[in-house]
């Protein structure tokens, strides 16, 4: 779910039935006190307090502050934050980070005038134990031993909360990152970095309207630290999710490995013969995850958050007169736009990297290409209110431009072979920009998909204005399953029908026994009643039938792509999932000790492919079914026949 929690139970209220509500109409924010600081953001690479042997001796304070998630000329908001004493506080808090068996000597000092609760400094205790109560103005010293490796966080609420999950925006900035190193581990190499997620919500008028920033390490897309690194660093990012909310994280043009992951004060190792290679990877509420991979292939690549409305004005502060709201109540379905000029889009939970090509890089040319035309279209008055619907449709060369408002949903599976040049012409046939991300497809950065922002040097891909083309020149690496998608205005244009799959093969598909089963969204969430958004399976709420012979081997190829929601899927009869075995993930072949059959039900974040093999013992009816946590489930049919007598 993406929107936060309270918004999300909105959702499903009458309020939003008649959701007129006139944008600009905007309440003022809360302002910071006038003597307030200015929080200062913290990047999470310097170690807070002084270590002496096997002890960390350090001093936190929590006192009022400011904070400016965004731009110089964007607002500045009240909040509370950590502070050593004698600096400027931080967004994020400081960094606590020692090797595991090192005694932290804590003092803590409440200059606020609010009473707070502070927790998450001894992950290895039970949740209820490992609580501060600290008056306003009191100092408390703890001292305590870090006795757990792993990536955690610490906190503080108001008092009378006792969890970190039920902050919004007054102490939704009291976190820092609490990272225990194993012994001996060597110092941190300068491309491990340490992403602190947190969310500052606010809700004016305590129903509808709400406001929110979300950001890695306090600072929004596009006004954070750009990162450099060179192709083929070694990049390790430890990820803390510290919001009320779970994130599906995405890289582009790598595959990543999770060495560890954890949920609320718990982290656990993967061996590597268990980490699959991915590019998607849910973390969840209070939990983290240590991922790794090398940027192979230099120019601009994003590590984002895959939520559209992660990404978008609704968590932005920037002129966003109640983001939401403004979003949802014109039958024209116009989020108000505010490109950079450059013509991104983003906003939020977005990281950007520049990698420097290494010594003798030469990008790789092609002299044939195969030449794929793809449309982008539109077709008003398609989905509930009266929403128009965004889609792809296939040109076959020398035929005839399609009539103006055909359209798919999802977009034609683009068969491509791994190897083989193209050349993809995306003609943008919307009334405004666009942009199509190939998402998973480990190529050059130029034709990747961001608008503004993909590229190299100053080659960087425009956004694509309306009645224009744009070609992306590719050749696919890896055989697999890959969903394409809009990389703009990603709630408006993923949510009204732009995504599709993409099949790489080596040879031909078999499409008798190879499924490709697509399941995202039809139109915008907020012109939904009844609960969460709208939910379509291969285009459809009543999809058609699939086809199995028994006793043959088939493959499931799942890509779960609705542009704000997690998708779950269990395929099975009434009474039980069955068993099938996994194949792939993220298009990439999944470790033998990953290919056992297990239970067949899974759980999907946007952008998200898996691939699966099932043989049906028996003729009969079975379902694939799909459903948005809390939602009504989709339901694709799969008949099985028996194999015929002259098998
Ligand atoms: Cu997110």
């Amino acid at each position: 779910m993406a929107l936060p929690m309270i918004a999300a139970l909105l959702l499903s209220t009458s309020l939003w039935q008649e959701s007129v509500v006139t944008p600009g109409a905007r309440t003022p924010l809360p302002h910071p006190a006038a003597n307030a600081p200015l929080a200062t953001v913290n990047d999470n690479r310097r170690p807070a307090g002084a270590r002496v042997g096997a002890t960390l001796t350090l001093a936190l304070d929590v006192v009022e502050a400011a904070y400016q998630p965004e731009g110089e000329h964007d607002p500045v908001v009240r909040i509370l934050a950590f502070a050593e004493p004698g600096k400027a506080p931080s967004v994020p808090g400081p960094l606590l980070r020692a090797p595991v068996g090192t005694t932290v000597r804590l003092t803590l000092r409440n200059r606020s005038d609010s009473a707070v609760m502070i927790g998450g400094l001894r992950p290895s205790m039970a949740a209820g134990k490992d609580t501060v109560h600290l008056a306003a103005g009191a100092t408390r010293e703890i001292t305590f031993r870090l006795d757990r490796v792993g990536n955690f966080f610490y906190w503080a609420a108001l008092k009378g909360l006792s969890t970190f999950d039920e902050r919004f925006w007054l102490d939704s900035q009291l976190t820092g990152a609490l990272v225990v190193d194993s012994a001996g581990a060597p110092s941190p190499s300068a491309q491990e970095r340490i992403w602190l997620i947190t969310e500052w919500f606010y809700q004016p008028d305590g129903v509808r309207l709400f406001e929110s920033a979300l950001t890695f390490n306090g600072k929004a897309w596009p006004y954070n630290e750009r990162l450099t690194f060179t192709q083929n660093d070694s990049v390790h990012f430890r990820v803390i999710n510290a919001a009320a909310i779970e994130h599906p994280l995405h890289l582009h043009g790598f595959y990543f490995r999770v060495a560890r992951h954890g949920g609320v004060r718990a982290d656990t190792v993967v061996s590597p013969s268990m980490q699959p290679l991915q590019n998607m990877r849910i973390v969840p509420i209070g939990g983290s995850l240590s991922l790794s991979f090398l940027p192979t292939t230099p120019g601009n690549w994003v590590f984002h958050c895959h939520f559209a409305g992660h990404v978008g004005e609704i968590v932005s502060l920037h002129d966003s007169p109640g983001a939401f709201i403004a979003a949802s109540d014109h039958g024209d379905h116009a989020i108000p736009a505010h490109d950079m000029p450059g013509g991104h889009t983003m906003r939020g939970l977005v990281i950007g990297m520049h990698v420097t090509p290494a010594a003798g890089y030469k990008e790789p040319v092609a002299t044939k290409r195969r030449v794929v035309n793809l449309l982008i279209q539109k077709r008003e008055n398609t989905f509930i209110g009266g929403q128009p619907a965004y889609g792809f449709l296939l040109q076959q060369d020398g035929a005839a431009a399609p009539a103006k408002d055909s359209i798919q949903i999802p977009g034609p599976v683009l068969e491509l072979k791994r190897g083989e040049p193209v050349r993809i012409q995306v003609k943008n046939n919307l009334t405004e920009p666009s942009g199509v991300h190939w998402h998973g497809l480990e190529i050059e950065s130029f034709p990747d998909g961001v608008a503004g922002f993909s590229g190299i040097g100053d080659k960087i891909m425009p956004p694509i204005p309306p009645g224009q083309m744009f070609a992306a020149e590719f050749t696919p690496p890896r055989s697999g399953t890959f969903p394409y998608h809009s990389h703009l205005h990603e709630m408006r244009q993923i949510g009204s029908g732009m995504y599709g799959a993409i099949i790489v093969s080596d040879t031909p598909r078999d499409t008798t026994r190879d499924h490709v089963i697509v399941a995202g969204g039809g139109g915008l969430p907020m012109f939904y009643k009844e609960g969460p958004s709208f939910l379509l399976v291969n285009g459809k709420r009543l999809p058609a039938p699939i086809h199995m012979t028994a006793g043959e081997s088939n493959r499931l190829r799942i890509v779960s792509i609705h542009a704000d929601e997690v998708l779950h899927f269990r395929f099975g009869t009434e009474e039980q999932a069955v068993h099938w075995k996994p194949l792939a993930r993220d298009g990439a072949d999944l470790p033998a000790s990953l290919r056992t059959p297990t239970p067949a039900v899974a759980t999907m974040g946007p952008g998200e492919t898996a691939d699966f093999t099932y043989v049906p013992a028996k003729p009969g009816t079975m379902t694939l079914e799909v459903w948005i946590e809390g939602g009504q489930r989709v339901v694709l049919p799969v008949e099985i026949k028996a194999r015929s007598a002259k098998h």
